[in-house]
């Protein structure tokens, strides 16, 4: 019986001789390993990535810490999150085919996943930093959303298959741990590691972190997390886990994935670009933005349009699970009960997402992980009025949410705080 090699993090100078008898590597970028370049790229909170020139082609090689890497090893992570990411990328994989880059090798007890290397791509959020307007991301993110959220519940499993996913992704425990206190807790608190502009924002967070309702929704919304186990979720849908170029759209990193609700993934993709739309007076020096909020906000009303036409097509033609059997509808002959049970949940899904939404929003300003779409603003008195519009959006979403009727009232609420809120 041979050992299996003790965890070991892979370097630049060793990665070649660790996995040059890799084949489903080598058979891509070739043979040669001295001929291989390698970069670490990694500028991700978590994790190492690598990317491996050789001969043939190229491949990323991502590969988890034992910690988090933005703290370091005082904070402890399992290194098995890289296992939750590989399966969530084949089940993705399989239930919206092209949108998750292709998987050569998955090795459990090195945490490490050889995948495609994605060019001429670029992260999402990077390229709505730059003011790009991306012309598929909103049909291809609503119909991703819609097939894997879909696919992965008991409207589409059978019962025991679904069973057997969830006790498997359930034990990915140390991730949602951080998303239930990173993203649901700590921001409406004085928690150790959060950050926020200051002095600037001190008097909107003081506001925030003494509202009551707000906090009392915020923990409502975290109970759906931690109880709702609908769906294989992606668990971190940011625009930072998207890929892009101006015809090819990839999701990537569902290291978070387990099972929760349909509307979490919904809601965190919408909040990012929500946040992207009121950063771009931060970004607006060498010229207006004016066109890019149009486009910004037209894309959360086709991501939201797109989801829920497909999610509809596939409640009337996939529906094969458990859950609002066709015998109990269909084949009564009564479609109108299956469309207004349906409509009921697309309701439920609506009115939970803008609240996830709403708290990743204020998550990202007032937590320990901000996004780049703030960061890079460099003048703190600019940035903190966007964050601040970002914050009152967010609010209005998490504690509003269930009188907010459509996505046209929202896109006027969002121009309202985006011209009203000067300070
Ligand atoms: C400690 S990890 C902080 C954040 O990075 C990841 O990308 C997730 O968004 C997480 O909440
Ligand atoms: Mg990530």
């Amino acid at each position: 019986m041979t050992d299996t090699p003790a965890f070991e993090p892979l370097s630049i100078e060793t990665l070649p001789e660790r996995l040059g008898a890799v084949t489903a590597l080598t058979d891509r970028i070739g043979t040669d390993t001295a001929a291989w370049s390698v970069r670490e790229v990694g500028d991700g909170n978590l994790n190492l990535v690598f990317i491996v020139d050789g001969s043939d082609g190229s491949a990323i090689v991502k590969q988890a810490l034992p910690y988090v890497r933005l703290v370091g090893d005082s904070w402890p992570l399992p290194l098995k999150r890289s296992f939750f990411e590989y399966h969530a990328l084949v089940r993705q994989a399989d239930r919206d085919p092209g949108r998750v880059p292709e998987i050569y090798h998955f090795d459990q007890d090195q945490a490490l996943i050889v995948m495609e290397f994605l060019s001429p791509h670029i992260i999402l959020r990077r390229a709505l930093i730059e003011g790009r307007r991306l012309p598929d991301i909103g049909r291809d993110l609503g119909l991703f959303v819609a097939r894997t959220l879909f696919r992965g519940s008991d409207l589409s499993m059978a019962a025991r298959d679904r069973k057997a996913d969830l006790g498997l992704f359930s034990d990915n425990v140390e991730l949602c741990d951080i998303t239930e206190n990173l993203v649901f807790t700590d921001p409406y608190f004085d928690a150790p590691m959060n950050a926020h502009t200051t002095p600037q924002l001190d008097g909107i967070v003081a506001r925030l972190r003494a509202d009551r309702d707000l906090k009392v929704e915020a923990q409502r919304l975290k109970t759906l997390f931690s109880a709702n186990a609908q769906t294989l979720v992606h668990g971190d849908l940011h625009t930072g886990s998207v890929m892009v170029t101006d015809t090819d759209t990839r999701v990537i990193d569902p290291e978070f994935a387990f099972y929760g609700p349909i509307a979490f993934d919904v809601g965190m993709l919408l909040a990012n670009f929500w946040m992207s739309y009121f950063s771009q007076s931060g970004h607006e020096a060498e010229g207006s933005r004016e066109e890019m909020r149009t486009y910004l906000l037209g894309v959360v009303e086709e991501i939201w349009s797109v989801f829920a036409a497909e999610f509809s097509t596939l409640w009337h033609t996939e529906r094969t699970g458990m859950l609002y059997p066709r015998t109990l509808f269909e084949d009564q002959g009564d479609h109108l009960g299956a469309q207004q049970a349906l409509d009921a949940m697309l309701a439920d899904i609506w009115r939970d997402m803008l609240g996830f939404a709403g708290i990743e929003m204020h998550r990202r300003i007032l937590g320990l992980a901000h996004n780049a779409d703030f960061e890079t603003i460099e003048d703190p008195d600019l940035r903190a009025r966007c964050e601040t519009r970002a914050l009152e959006m967010g609010r209005h979403l998490a504690v509003n949410r269930c009188s907010i009727a459509s996505m046209a009232q929202i896109r006027a609420t969002a121009k309202r705080i985006e011209k009203e809120i000067v300070t």
